[in-house]
């Protein structure tokens, strides 16, 4: 029943995260309700539809585990899936576990505010919905909410503009159009060389390089598929025990313990697979030693070297100001060889500032410059964001965004003290974003709901963690942090692309399957650091 107005729990959110929620508690004969903004099911895939958006870890790992069935039906295309093969797979997803039925789409959740008396959470609608539930689970996605856009002017622009994480259902035709796209994140790498396909002028508004390697993409070949089909089980397990979701070969040197030239041979065959982690695992140090890392770091850069034609524009592209790996790295089809099209240009804006968008098109410090199309791939406000837009009351009133309010604590990324039966899928403090995130949600997933079994054959009402073992937490957090160079980087990772945000890293480097063994053992521990009530 998608109308009740009291029910076991309330999941807000119907993307990866939302669905394997539902499908869980489901199973258990838990009442539930989805609250969902969109009108269909996929969260990162429904929205981002833009131009060339497309997944950075391969299609036959980025799937759900839990049903081998599942797995055997499914066909993947690609070795790395464009967001309309991801987006199938999941409306698959739904229609094949009649998940739909549980979600009411449409409808942003507004408010929850908890009952201390009840143990229970009232749920506030934007359609004026209200719904008492006994847990509340937020599933509302990690890069959900895009960053406001402080770009001065914008309203002023009389061409149309885009946002690429809110990209219009039917497409865009940017035939005969002057494009402009602001931000060289993800989204700007992988939308670039497409819309430049199609625009008469594209210009290119770079404050910060990315670091971006070529994908190889490809179609995938049948005894590929064959032999995942046949190995999936093993597979799955390698994932989950693995650092980033991804199994990989374990680097057993330093980068400093080998010669220039056997160093340069490990990274192009890392370059050569082609995927997020093959350089980064090349060497033990890489994200710790800043030495090691500068190595890694110039041979991408003499990479993009190769692929751009016109010299200062290559040393344009050269990230210098980070470290390699301490931003996501991207995967791109394409993108230097973009720059190499005449009718395609950068602008740095190191260099010459965007002053603000005009009317007709954008000023920087050193010219104007006339457009018809403006695409802000401008980012996320990442990992708080979408929990900071609703209100949030837990014990005694308190505003989970005013106890955010110098950066995030959580217990595990799962739990905030003061906030009984709140539950955060893939929270602040968790490995999330560092991962291969499917691989993260289930184990969310999976861990929230043996938990709410253990309470209920317990007759247990609420569970809450301690404020000692969040902040226990949040000091593991910041010294395993501390260990490595993200902190050394302005990125989304640290709050940084967000002004006035504090900067705090925000997700837990520790490994996923370390952090895996962690949350298995205080489950085992009777849910060590958590009041139960
Ligand atoms: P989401 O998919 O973000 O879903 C959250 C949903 O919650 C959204 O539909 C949103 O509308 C809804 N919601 C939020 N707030 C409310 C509210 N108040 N009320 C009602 N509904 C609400 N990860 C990888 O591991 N590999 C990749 O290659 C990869 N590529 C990505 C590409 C892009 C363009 C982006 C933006 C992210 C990418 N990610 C990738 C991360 C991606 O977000 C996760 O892999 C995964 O899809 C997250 O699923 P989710 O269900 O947790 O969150
Ligand atoms: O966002 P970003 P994204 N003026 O924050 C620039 C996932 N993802 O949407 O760095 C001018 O990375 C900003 O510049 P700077 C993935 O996890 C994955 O691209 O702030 N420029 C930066 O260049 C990824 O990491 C895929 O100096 C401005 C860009 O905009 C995450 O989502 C695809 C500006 C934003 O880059 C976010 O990626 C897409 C301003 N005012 C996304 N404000 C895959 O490939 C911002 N910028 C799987």
């Amino acid at each position: 029943m998608t109308n009740e107005r009291n029910v076991d729990a309330v999941i807000v959110g119907a993307g990866l995260a939302g669905l394997y929620q539902l499908y869980r508690l489901r199973e258990l004969g838990l009442s539930t309700r989805v609250f969902e903004t969109g009108d269909d099911v996929g969260g990162t895939w429904y929205w981002n539809r833009y131009p060339g958006a497309r997944c950075d870890v391969e299609s036959l790992s980025y799937s759900y585990s839990f049903s081998p069935e599942l797995e055997q039906d499914w066909e993947w295309t690609e070795r790395y899936p464009g967001q309309p093969e991801i987006l199938s797979y999941i409306e698959h997803v739904a229609e094949r576990f009649d998940l739909r039925s549980g979600i009411t789409f449409r409808t942003r959740v507004v408010s929850a505010v908890f009952d201390e008396d009840a143990n229970r959470w009232r749920v506030d609608t934007d359609t004026g919905e209200t719904v008492d539930a006994q847990y509340l689970i937020m599933a509302t996605g990690c890069l959900s909410r895009a960053k406001d856009i402080d770009i001065p002017g914008i309203a002023d622009f009389q061409g149309a503009t885009y946002h690429t994480s809110r990209w219009p259902r039917e497409g865009v035709d940017f035939t005969g159009k002057r494009v402009a796209v602001i931000g060289t994140g993800s989204s700007g790498v992988q939308s670039i060389p497409v819309i430049a396909e199609q625009a008469a002028e594209l210009t290119v508004f770079q404050r910060t390089p990315a670091y971006s390697l070529a994908a190889r993409n490809r179609p995938l070949e049948r005894s590929e598929i064959d032999e995942m089909k046949a190995g999936y089980r093993d597979w799955r397990e390698a994932q989950r025990t693995s650092g980033f979701g991804v199994p990989v070969e374990l680097a057993t040197r330093s980068a400093h313990e080998v010669s220039e030239t056997e160093r340069n041979a490990t990274y192009e065959a890392g370059w050569r697979k082609g995927t997020l982690v093959s350089i980064l695992a090349g060497y033990t140090d890489t994200l710790t030693d800043a030495a090691a890392n500068e190595t890694a770091a110039e041979f991408v850069r003499q990479k993009i070297r190769e692929r751009v034609e016109d010299p200062e524009v290559a040393e344009a592209l050269c990230p210098r100001s980070y470290p390699f790996g301490t931003k996501r790295p991207c995967l791109d089809t394409g993108y230097y060889e973009t720059f190499n099209r005449p009718h395609v240009s950068l602008v740095d804006l190191r260099r010459t500032p965007l002053i603000e968008v005009t009317p007709s098109g954008a000023r920087t410090s050193e010219r104007e410059y006339g457009f018809d199309v403006i695409v802000f791939a401008t980012g996320f406000d990442a990992m708080t964001g979408a929990l900071d837009a609703i209100d949030i009351r837990g014990r005694d009133g308190v505003l989970l965004r005013e106890k955010w309010a110098e950066g995030p604590r959580t217990y595990l990324g799962l739990a905030v003290a003061g906030f009984p039966n709140l539950f955060t899928i893939t929270g602040p403090s968790s490995p999330s974003v560092l991962s291969n995130m499917i691989v993260s949600i289930e184990q969310h997933v999976d861990w929230i709901t043996d938990c709410i079994v253990s309470l209920r054959e317990q007759s247990i009402p609420a569970i809450e963690a301690t404020a000692e073992a969040e902040d226990r937490w949040a000091a593991h957090v910041e010294e395993v942090g501390n260990t490595t160079l993200y902190p050394t980087a302005d990125s989304w990772y640290m709050g940084s692309n967000v002004p006035g945000k504090p900067r705090v890293f925000l997700a837990y480097i520790g490994g996923v399957g370390f952090y895996r063994e962690q949350c298995d053992a205080i489950a085992a521990d009777g849910y060590r650091g958590f009041r139960l009530h």
